[in-house]
């Protein structure tokens, strides 16, 4: 990492320090919660190939000012509705930075403390999520984001709060495109499949056994990445040595997580590699394996800080490396987006554009279509993380 990143990186997480202090209310009802701080930092750890060894070209962008600078007049225009999140669960540290992401956005934009709604239902399942949709109908929002539980579940009451005149987004999960206007999407589902895929293949040494950890069976995300990761494997014959034993599933609590891991390893003696797709479980999974020195080795998508202490390259680290995106900016995206659709700044059609304060560098972002002919927004490339950058970006998220 260049020295001028590294700078720019401990600034960005000096100011993300402020933003975890002022964003993580575990609250699982309904809240608006109210920030020490005016403050926005975005950081952006999206800039870096996903694959390369290197992980140089870390950018990190904004400031309070430039993200202030922006309101009512990047292109989303002014703040003046009720804006909803509604995450996949509480007590969830990565749901925690996407809220601080929201609610620091929206504050930039000039929106005060009763205008911001963080919602966590207290499961990450899609009944939870149904629950507090409908108080937020009844509540008259200007706007839901919501990071899906459930592919399809959640129809039904998103048709009435769209009914209702509430603009529906998604992020990090996605829904059926006919029930939000456009999916907020952390990075390519292909871009993020292939980064696991190689990374079974490179730790595994090319060939063995392999397990997935997931989060639930119905996450829309996790279903996508792992969809795509055995079409990758099945596609190309330079995957054909690896064997997939089970997709376990550790519901995105650390417990269960746990216990799926311990699972794993009684089941397969000859496992070489976990790839967990969802902090929860890799966090679990890497203590696991770290504690009892065990020669399997883990990958997968993880919060920096949750991981420095399992990151490295030698025998007594679990995780040579891992990827993610930033969390606080997948959380401003949604912000930015919601403001939008309720001005009608975009209507949420591929092709759509509009500026997203100082994400991006600001610089436009283009709605396009993924591989369902659904519309999305993609906030950049999955970032790897490896010993060279861990201790700098667990400071940041
Ligand atoms: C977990 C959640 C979230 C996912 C991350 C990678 O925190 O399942 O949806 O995006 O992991």
């Amino acid at each position: 990492m260049k020295k001028q990143v590294v700078s720019v990186v401990l600034t960005a997480a000096m100011a993300a320090g402020m933003l975890a202090g002022c964003g993580s209310s575990a609250s699982s009802s309904t809240s608006s919660t109210s920030s020490a701080s005016s403050s926005a930092a975005s950081t952006s750890a999206s800039s870096a190939a996903s694959t390369s060894s290197s992980s140089s070209a870390a950018s990190t962008s904004a400031s309070s000012e430039a993200v202030a600078s922006t309101s009512g007049a990047a292109g989303v225009g002014e703040a003046s509705g009720k804006y909803a999140l509604v995450p996949k669960s509480a007590g969830n540290p990565f749901n925690e930075r996407e809220a601080s992401g929201f609610q620091d956005a929206l504050k930039a934009l000039g929106c005060s403390d009763d205008q911001i709604i963080v919602s966590y239902p207290d499961n990450p399942t899609a009944d939870s999520q149904i629950t507090v949709i409908q108080s937020l109908i009844s509540q008259g929002v200007s706007s839901i984001a919501v990071a899906a539980n459930d592919a399809s579940a959640l129809d039904a009451a998103l048709k009435q709060a769209s009914d209702a005149g509430i603009k529906v987004c998604t992020l990090d999960s996605d829904v059926d495109a006919d029930y939000r206007s456009v999916f907020c999407n952390q990075a390519g589902v292909k871009e993020i499949a292939q980064a696991l895929m190689d990374a079974v293949y490179d730790i595994s040494g090319g060939s063995g056994e392999y397990a997935i950890l997931s989060a639930t069976s119905q996450a829309t995300n996790q279903n996508a990445w792992i969809d795509a990761m055995k079409q990758i494997a099945e596609s190309d014959d330079k995957y054909a040595d690896l064997k997939l034993d089970e997709i376990a599933y550790g519901d995105d609590e650390a417990q269960k997580s746990t216990d799926q891991t311990q699972a794993l390893l009684t089941k397969y003696p000859d496992l070489k590699v976990i790839c967990s797709p969802t902090t929860v479980g890799i966090a679990a999974a890497a203590k696991v394996l770290q504690d009892q020195k065990s020669s399997v080795k883990l990958t997968g998508l993880g919060l920096p800080s949750e991981m420095k202490e399992y990151i490295g390259d030698d025998d007594s680290h679990s995780c040579p490396y891992m990827f993610l995106w930033n969390p606080i900016d997948l959380g401003a995206l949604a912000a930015y987006t919601s403001v939008a659709l309720v001005n009608g700044t975009i209507t949420g059609a591929v092709g759509d554009t509009f500026t997203a304060g100082d994400l991006n560098d600001g610089n436009p972002y283009t709605i396009t279509e993924n591989s369902d002919k659904a519309s999305e927004i993609i906030l950049g490339q999955p970032f790897k993380f490896d010993p060279s950058n861990i201790e700098e970006w667990a400071e940041v998220y």
